[in-house]
């Protein structure tokens, strides 16, 4: 028998909300993971990608998270882990620097073997290159086995990848498929496979409601459930409290009104999304924020759909006017070298008067690959022509959430902060793409 944590879509540096506090919240989430993964002295914990928010954490980011991947280490308890698109880099993955410093090991196509379970991994690939892929791993002599991959896989939604072509064009039968990107957690059984995604561990957009946690799961001839060979097991986490508040105002109300209803839930250190729909009085959301902050909230954020409603192009959240130019940016279908240069100028963590330094090195560092200069084709995005954008955008959450579906990665968005976000990468509304909700 052998039991592993599978969990993934951690987003370590995401400063969701421009608040140091979620960035931390991000980070403390996966301490949660490891910690549990001790006390339970699991064989393995799993990654499925996008351990990082950004292709380019910070050092705070780096060391808190080596400082969790050595409690694993010292715990005896191997780390196994594949590269997602939010964090993906053209010049050698983190992943690789905590394999050097003997904290990870990155799967790939050949077996690793831990008890009775041999594991294999699957980056993720951008749409535009996967008809190239192979699906060719080495074999095994294990009981059993098990692909690790992040992207959109059916049949969950926005799927994006076959997981049926994937299962038939492997070389090695998989008995699972532990799967990251989608922020929803969901399983299912494709041709005799289970195939599972954990979720992200933290909300990384407003579009992911239910709550987060991670999987457990055995592989053992006498599991429960499952197939009597693989059972999986979800677990919840202690995370950072969300509150929700719909307001549907009617023909006389107003702000009143929105006070009211945020005034009926406790708001202490959380984070208070608020959405008003239906008619009334004009509301200003800096005065429902304001209103919330003074309630001890630790963010809120105020969307009116009312306005949004009349034009359907002016989706702009007045919260965080930045979200709305991150997703025209995404709109552009920039290359890889306008965007390194965008998220110079406009990032807050380069002081001004670096930008210039910053923006050359940039640039210098694309010379010797023409395709860096290269737009995404009409803005469709998928970096395709880069892996080094992360397709952060891609993932985003759709409006469908709201409806219990989709929750990518979204992660980009909400908040506006974008993470890495802001890739083109999938701009299309396929891809799990940028919307409203996301910008709650
Ligand atoms: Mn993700």
């Amino acid at each position: 028998m052998t039991r592993v944590i599978h969990t993934g879509d951690t987003h370590v540096g995401y400063q969701q909300y421009h608040s140091p506090v979620r960035r931390q919240d991000f980070l403390d989430a996966f301490g949660a993971v490891v910690d549990d993964a001790v006390d339970d002295d699991v064989d393995a914990v799993v990654h499925a990608g996008d351990l990082f928010h950004d292709r380019r954490p910070e050092l705070p980011d780096l060391m808190g998270t080596i400082g969790v991947l050595r409690r694993l280490s010292d715990a005896g308890i191997p780390f196994l882990a594949v590269v997602g698109n939010h964090e993906s880099t053209r010049g050698g993955q983190w992943l690789d620097l905590f394999e050097r410093l003997g904290l990870a090991t990155r799967l790939g196509d050949a077996p690793t073997v831990v008890g009775d379970a041999a594991f294999y991994g699957l980056d993720h690939v951008p749409v535009s290159r996967r008809d190239e892929l192979e699906y060719a791993f080495e074999p095994h002599d294990a009981d059993y086995a098990a692909l690790v991959a992040h992207g959109l896989f059916e049949p969950f939604a926005h799927a994006d990848w076959d997981t049926e072509t994937v299962l038939a064009e492997s070389d090695v039968d998989f008995d699972a498929m532990l799967l990251g990107d989608n922020h929803t957690p969901d399983s299912a059984e494709v041709a005799g496979t289970w195939v599972t995604y954990p979720g992200s561990t933290e909300r990384a957009s407003a579009s992911e409601r239910e709550g987060r946690g991670y999987n457990l799961v055995t592989f053992d001839e006498a599991a429960v459930g499952g197939d009597d060979r693989v059972e999986i097991r979800r677990r919840a986490l202690d995370t950072r409290e969300f509150v929700f508040v719909s307001v549907e105002l009617g023909p006389e109300e107003g702000e009143t009104r929105v006070r009211e209803r945020v005034r009926e839930h406790d708001l202490a250190d959380a984070v208070v999304l608020v959405e008003i729909t239906g008619e009334g009085e004009p509301v200003t959301p800096a005065a429902i924020e304001g209103f919330a902050d003074a309630e001890g909230a630790l963010v809120a954020r105020v969307t009116d759909r009312r306005t949004v409603e009349t034009d359907e192009e002016v989706d702009v959240s007045f919260a965080d006017p930045e979200a709305a130019v991150r997703e025209r940016i995404d709109e552009m279908g920039l290359s890889p070298a306008a965007l390194d240069v965008d998220d110079a100028v406009r990032s807050d963590s380069i002081a001004d008067a670096n930008v210039r330094e910053i923006v050359k090195n940039r640039v210098e560092e694309r010379l010797d690959d023409p395709a860096a200069f290269a737009g995404a084709d009409g803005g469709e995005g998928e970096s395709e022509a880069d892996p080094d954008c992360p397709t952060e955008a891609a993932e985003g959450g759709d409006d469908a959430d709201r409806g219990g579906t989709a929750e990518r990665d979204d992660d980009a968005i909400d908040d506006g902060q974008p993470t890495d976000d802001d890739r083109p990468d999938q701009s299309t509304p396929a891809d799990g793409q940028v919307s409203m909700e996301d910008y709650l």
